[in-house]
């Protein structure tokens, strides 16, 4: 079996959110051949992931980029050279047992490609270190350098009645803003249980686990499934992308229930809790915990093949100071369990519920606190290596008072018969820290609420976006407009976030969320305020297609998530839709646009056939292009041409909203149409000439036509300062005159080669002077002055051949050009 994986977005991350090490640890309990990286954005950025797999893959690696993403006509840029280039260090550096090229890459890339290997060796699979290798979205290795793992208890319907609570009345939203907060507080993993009489747990966990893959800042960790219910945590296995941990499984049925149960773990690939459980119960005491998990241990490696890095034992912490005698070794033998595991059962991990462990100081905090602290203070130096803990609830070791510390550790070293009684002589005695409870308040809510709205979306954070939305009509007259403000900026700058890779997807969709819960809020005021204006009660209804001959819609049914949650009404026709069957269904569903998607480039040529037949069909709707392969540039140049109402290319999911939203609001609807029509026009030109000015000459003529340089005939100076010169004290506008401006007005589109003046002459004295040379300069040069101009921005050479000038200048706001040729009049304004 060899797996084969792409990074899709600039973060280096697979289209469901995985890093690459992440993928590896999901896989990499299947016996693999071969795993690597195929398509992806071509060779180039790959080296960083591919090294990284590398390093950490136990099997041959591959890989087999494209020749670069394809430009936006169809074709790929990367010729077989460049692409050799971007490779050369895949082999060099021993990366890599199979090499090769995916989409784009033709005979000739492979040879050039072939070549390089030749020259190279393979990789030589390196001694992977046996470490517990778990994943979320994120890796998470225990390794020596790992202290001790947090793994969040409150996602447990028996471990917090809150929790409980809100999973029966299925206000999973909540339920997530708990396992988020355990995430925030510090748990490497959450432990999610779901077992209760009144609930059907494997229907709430699979639709809770389902929920939390969908929270990136949740699904980043691990998750622990924590059931005593064999259906529940089958079903949970099955939900799960990264490699998880299943909480737990014992020799409590007997030994062949037990191997049958690990076999189908291992072949999920998930680590496992085993219980100091068997056949007669629970183990207490020491030699019981130890007999239970050493048998438990030789099962596993040796009938099961389980990897031993992968077996978590928990010999099982126990309630102490219960005022019951037998109960006061239980922390004592549980932590000399673990030091006897450590030594006698390599590899295996240590976990426990240290929680349990003070349940009879239930209600006082600050006692079960010191005690959970001062446990694992002991625990894990003897080996425990996680632990279920109320993650951000644990006291610091040393900041336990001494009184109570010598207390807890009395009880939990059992180090005095009268430990319990004086423990809770002293619980007695304490109050409730009341502020100590109230979780810290959240600084951004400080902020204005337009802003508290904008962070809630970019955060994806729904709990008071109700509130907010509810606070901001306050301040708008129409609560359409809080849509078309605040929630449209928040979008927009999650939009561009995504764009940089500052955001993945599943963020996107999350903030998605978020804004479907803001509309949510505001519809039945705006449908008030429709019913007196008279306007629809959607903001629109829009047709979703994948063209013809494309079967991907990942990115088409985000769009379309996220458009439902803005108030628009989809109907999203699926994959594959013929042309015909997009125009008939627009005409009968009356929509007000249409939105084509596709992810192949044959695609490409297959919206151009659908915006050709919107022409001949006469159809009066702007059309809206998107996908993978799409592009701004495709769009003016192929699409537009081809159909008189506007077309509009939307790069990405979380700019659909923006874009709808300008075309259909009377308000911004004419000048944005004029605008993007524009702006198309511009680049269809600009593709145009930038074609004609392309044409290659041979590279003898190329030869011929280098500058020759007579060094003998021309005398050179040497200059006054050979190296650096440092200016200690410049002025700006002194040093202004020096720099070579081309690169700014590059950017500012002023074109030119190289400006000569730059001045404003109602900019005081100095403007003044160079605006008098500029005069100076076009006269003795062109013998023609300055006509009526009050600015001068510039004067380039435009044309060497003809000796002519542009020359940037303006009469009053508005900039004008003209050009200036030798001994002629102007040739344009
Ligand atoms: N080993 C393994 N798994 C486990 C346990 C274990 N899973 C469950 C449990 N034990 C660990 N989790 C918890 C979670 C919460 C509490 C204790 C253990 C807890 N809850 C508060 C209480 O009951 O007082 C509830 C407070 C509230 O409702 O807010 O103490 O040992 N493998």
């Amino acid at each position: 079996i060899m797996v084969s994986g792409t990074i899709s977005d600039k973060a280096g991350r697979t289209l469901s959110g995985q890093t690459v090490e992440a993928f590896l640890n999901s896989v990499s309990h299947i016996n693999l051949l071969s795993i690597g990286l195929n398509c992806s954005f071509g060779a180039e950025g790959l080296y960083p992931h591919l090294r990284e797999l590398a390093s950490k893959a136990p099997f041959y690696i591959f890989v087999y980029p494209n020749a670069g993403l394809p430009n936006e006509f169809e074709d790929y840029d990367e010729t077989a050279e460049r692409m050799a280039v971007s490779m050369k260090p895949f082999l060099e550096n021993n990366l890599v047992n199979i090499i090769g090229g995916c989409c784009g890459t033709t005979p000739e890339h492979i040879k050039k490609i072939s070549k390089l290997a030749e020259q190279n060796s393979p990789r030589i699979i390196p001694e992977i270190e046996k470490h517990t290798r778990l994943s979320g979205l994120e890796a998470l290795t225990l390794s020596k350098e790992t202290n001790f793992i947090n793994v969040g208890e409150r996602t447990n319907v028996a471990g917090s009645k809150k929790f409980a609570r809100l999973i029966r009345e299925e206000s999973f939203e909540e339920a997530l803003s708990i396992a988020q907060g355990q995430v925030e507080a510090g748990a490497q993993i959450i432990d999610i249980n779901m077992d209760d009489a009144m609930l059907d747990a494997e229907a709430s966990m699979v639709k809770f686990i389902n929920l939390v893959a969908a929270e990136p800042d949740i699904a980043k960790v691990p998750v622990m499934i924590d059931s005593s219910d064999w259906n529940v945590i089958e079903k949970a296995l099955q939900c799960l992308q990264g490699k998880g941990i299943v909480n737990s499984i014992s020799l409590k049925e007997g030994k062949d229930i037990f191997i049958q149960r690990a076999k189908t773990i291992k072949r999920y690939g998930a680590a496992v809790i085993i219980m100091a459980f068997d056949e007669k119960g629970q183990a207490a005491n020491y030699k019981r915990k130890i007999e239970i998990c050493q048998r438990a241990y030789n099962i596993l490696t040796q009938e099961v093949n389980y990897p031993p890095e992968d077996i978590i034992f928990d010999p099982n912490i126990l309630s102490i100071a219960t005022g019951i005698a037998e109960h006061d070794n239980y922390a004592l033998d549980y932590i000399n369990a673990i030091r006897w595991i450590k030594e006698n059962l390599p590899h295996a991990k240590i976990s426990g519920g240290v929680s349990n462990l003070s349940f009879s100081f239930r209600g006082n905090n600050t006692v079960r606190e010191a005690m959970h602290s001062a446990f694992l203070y002991h625990a894990i130096k003897a080996g425990m290596d996680m632990g279920i803990v109320n993650a951000g609830m644990l006291q610091v070791y040393d900041e336990i008072p001494d009184e109570l510390l010598l207390l807890v550790e009395d009880s939990i070293l059992n180090r005095r018969k009268d430990a319990t009684e004086r423990l809770i002589a002293y619980a007695e005695n304490i109050k409730q820290d009341a502020e100590e409870q109230t979780m810290k308040k959240d600084q951004w809510r400080e902020n204005q609420v337009d802003e508290r709205i904008k962070y809630a979306l970019v955060k994806g954070i729904s709990d008071y976006i109700e509130d907010d939305v509810e606070e901001a009509r306050k301040n708008y007259d129409q609560a359409f407009e809080i849509v078309e403000k605040p929630l449209m900026a928040g979008m927009n700058h999650v939009g561009e976030l995504f764009g940089e890779g500052k955001m993945f997807l599943p963020q996107v969709v999350k903030s998605a969320r978020v804004m479907k819960k803001a509309v949510a809020k505001l519809l039945p005021y705006i449908e008030e305020e429709k019913k007196i204006t008279g306007v629809n009660s959607t903001a629109g209804k829009i047709l979703l297609a994948t063209v013809k001959g494309d079967v991907h819609d990942i990115g088409k049914n985000i769009v379309g998530v996220i458009l439902n949650c803005n108030n628009y009404e989809v109907i999203d026709l699926g994959v594959m839709v013929p042309a015909e069957k997009i125009l008939e269904v627009a005409v009968e569903q009356e929509v007000d646009i249409i939105g084509l998607s596709g992810l192949i480039t044959p695609s490409l040529g297959e919206m151009v056939h659908v915006a050709r037949e919107m022409k001949r069909k006469n159809m009066k709707l702007p059309l809206i292009i998107g996908g993978a392969t799409t592009s701004k540039i495709h769009t003016a140049v192929k699409i537009e041409p081809e159909f008189d109402e506007p077309v509009i290319y939307v790069k990405d999911a979380s700019r659909a909203p923006g874009v709808l939203n300008s075309l259909l609001s009377e308000n911004t609807k004419g000048k944005f149409i004029t605008s993007v029509k524009e702006e198309y026009s511009e680049l269809r030109n600009k593709y145009l000439e930038g074609k004609i000015e392309k044409k290659l000459i041979k590279y003898s003529q190329a030869n011929d036509n280098r500058l020759n340089i007579n060094w003998q005939s021309t005398e050179i100076q040497t200059p006054k300062i050979i190296g650096l010169k440092s200016f200690e004290n410049y002025s700006l506008k002194e040093i202004s005159k020096y720099i070579d401006w081309t690169f700014f007005f590059h950017a500012w589109r002023l074109g030119g080669k190289y400006p000569a003046i730059l001045s404003d002459p109602n900019k005081g004295e100095e403007a003044t002077k160079l605006f008098n040379t500029a005069q100076e300069f076009l006269k003795k040069i062109f013998d023609k002055k300055m006509l009526e101009a009050k600015a001068v921005f510039g004067i380039f050479p435009a044309n060497s051949k003809n000796n002519s000038v542009e020359v940037y200048y303006s009469e009053n706001k508005s900039p004008k050009i003209f050009y200036f040729l030798r001994n002629q009049e102007e040739k344009k304004d």
